[in-house]
């Protein structure tokens, strides 16, 4: 059984592991959709480990958010001052044993402690890239954390990712703008998220002229279509010579501080902690469904594609034997028919009554251990040299063919998709190197075979009379002339070839049909051996091209996974 935290390790390795081909969907779409739900599990599963009640401070730049954070947390924390942006980092005001550890969903940031700090070393406007948490003892807000942020609207990138990020990680968002931009674009649009999104919030309109009633900022948010709760509205006075106590002590933002921490009292954090968790495993649920869903038509779109690829591995397999077949026909018959009378020639030389004078003549060096008989080094050795002048270019063609055609009919357009650039990829695509070295590993392992199987054939020649006519040298004469027939690419004709050659060796007597069927069973053999190997060199780049194919579909634990999370998901709503 695995520990809530060992299963939201897992998770989140299950969302990492989402993948897509691109055969079905715009990439861009499909990593933004991945990320944010990334983000969003890990918050979701950070704040579901860890009971804490997040009040974030969001708004544009310089519209009072560090002080009027300074004021509710009743310390000089967060710089406030003229410089656009002040605030550099986001400062958590947090409760000493409240630790912000490596379970912070927020990877991207670093932690930055300050452990319970005298309130005048405290002030700083935090740092770029890092969260500054400045620790407190108080016990009345052990509860919260209370976050002040840069600026939402700033023309830093990061600062606006800051601002998202702690909007997911937020329980109460309190958003503030200044009575000249609260009608702003990019703040506007943002709070219509929050009010949209039903988070809970608070709305200070900070620096308000004493002529801005409560009633207008509702009426211009009406118009807008956003029913704003008035006792959540806050117009915080503008003051000449703003500080935090001054601030204080203005009775509208008194009546905020105190609607604010009634609001979060912490006999109300776990119902509210249980509402802000159904809202955002709601949120979740929409965007995971969504997720699974594409990677369902992206995994049936990747089946399909391999489907292809294996037909097209089909006809190519075809192919090998044909194209092998017309090599053959056009440049190996008269060389074969040479051949076949070098070993006619043996053939006749041996024939009796010669063959006796040839064994006289003989017995000499074999008693000094010199004989005719060729020894299994000369084999290998013919063997070789047959090896040597077979020209694989047939080979090389249709694996060439077979690699046009994928890159044809089965590559996706979009030059950023997986896809794409794994077929594209240098080990996806045999070099011809790795084509030959693969094909002379067949031709090796063919050759070891016939080698072996003539030294079987022979070991028996000795002791029975069916060879007949058939001494081991010429049986090795045939061997070779089976071996470059195969190997030259007579294997579609290997039958009729080998009626040919075999015809005048075919005795009328039970031996010589004895040895030819011996022959031709072993040529078929060799034929079917070499075939099987050609097409393995085929299917190995066949098997590269689905594995790549398939390293950018998601496997089906990932999809168990993130669909039990969903279930889990599903309980919770
Ligand atoms: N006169 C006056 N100045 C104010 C008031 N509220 C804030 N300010 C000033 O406005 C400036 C910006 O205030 P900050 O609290 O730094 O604003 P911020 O929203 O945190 O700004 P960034 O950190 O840059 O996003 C500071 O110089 C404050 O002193 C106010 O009610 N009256
Ligand atoms: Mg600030």
């Amino acid at each position: 059984m695995m520990t809530k935290e060992q299963s939201s390790i897992s998770l989140l390795n299950a969302l990492d592991n989402v993948c897509s081909s691109g055969l079905t969907l715009s990439m861009p779409e499909f990593d933004r959709l991945k990320k944010s739900i990334k983000r969003e599990c890990s918050i979701f599963l950070y704040k579901r480990a860890t009971p804490l009640l997040w009040a974030v401070f969001l708004g544009g730049t310089g519209t009072g958010k560090s002080l009027c954070f300074n004021a509710l947390c009743g310390a000089d924390i967060s710089e406030s001052g003229v410089e656009r942006p002040k605030t550099q980092g986001p400062i958590a005001y947090l409760h000493e044993t409240k630790l912000v550890n490596e379970t912070f969903p927020l990877t991207d940031l670093e932690i930055h402690r300050i452990e319970s700090p005298s309130p005048d070393k405290t002030r700083n406007s935090g740092i770029s890239g890092h969260i500054s948490i400045i620790e407190h003892k108080r016990t009345d807000l052990e509860h919260l954390a209370i976050v002040d942020t840069p600026d939402l609207d700033s023309l830093e990138i990061g600062n606006r990712e800051i601002a998202e990020v702690f909007y997911l990680l937020a329980d109460i968002i309190i958003f503030v703008a200044s009575q000249e931009k609260y009608a702003d674009a990019v703040p506007s649009q943002f709070f219509q998220r929050v009010y949209h999104e039903g988070k809970p919030y608070f709305f200070l309109i900070n620096k308000a002229s004493p002529e801005l009633t409560r009633d207008e900022v509702v009426r211009f948010f009406r118009e807008q279509k956003l029913d704003l709760t008035t006792d959540h509205l806050y117009p915080i006075p503008y003051l000449k010579n703003a500080s935090r106590e001054r601030i204080t002590e203005d009775s509208e933002f008194t009546k905020f501080k105190r609607v604010f921490f009634d609001f979060c009292r912490s006999d109300r954090f776990m119902p509210m902690r249980r509402d802000s968790e159904r809202h955002e495993a709601r949120a979740l649920s929409r965007k995971i469904d969504s997720l699974l869903d594409q990677v369902s038509c992206e995994n049936d779109a990747v089946e399909e594609w391999l489907g292809i690829l294996a037909k097209l591995y089909t006809t190519n397999s075809h192919e090998i034997t044909t194209k092998l077949e017309q090599h053959y026909k056009k440049t190996s018959q008269d060389h074969l028919q040479r051949e076949i009378k070098k070993i006619f020639a043996k053939y006749d030389i041996l024939r009796k009554p010669r063959g006796y004078v040839i064994r006289i003549i003989t017995a000499p060096l074999k008693l000094l251990g010199i004989t005719t008989e060729k020894t299994s080094r000369d084999h290998a050795k013919e063997l070789h040299k047959v090896r040597r002048n077979i020209d694989i270019t047939p080979i090389l063609l249709v694996l060439e063919q077979f690699n046009q055609q994928v890159l044809e009919q089965l590559s996706p357009e979009d030059e950023t998709s997986p896809l794409y650039l794994e077929l594209r990829k240098p080990d996806s695509v045999m070099s011809e190197k790795e084509i030959r070295i693969r094909i002379e590993e067949e031709q090796d392992k063919l050759a070891h075979w016939l080698e072996e199987t003539f030294a079987d054939m022979t070991r028996g020649l000795s002791k029975t009379k069916e060879w007949g006519i058939y001494t081991t040298a010429i049986l090795w004469g045939l061997m070779i002339i089976s071996f470059e027939i195969v190997l030259l690419g007579g294997i579609g004709i290997l039958e009729a070839a080998l009626d040919t050659i075999l015809a005048p060796f075919v005795t009328k007597g039970s031996a010589g049909l004895f040895a030819s069927r011996e022959i031709k069973k072993i040529a078929r053999e060799l034929d079917q051996r070499y075939r099987a190997g050609l097409l393995s060199i085929l299917k190995e780049q066949k098997d590269r091209y689905s594995r790549g194919a398939l390293s950018t579909s998601t496997s089906p634990e990932t999809i168990e996974m993130i669909r039990s999370f969903r279930h889990e998901l599903g309980d919770i709503i």
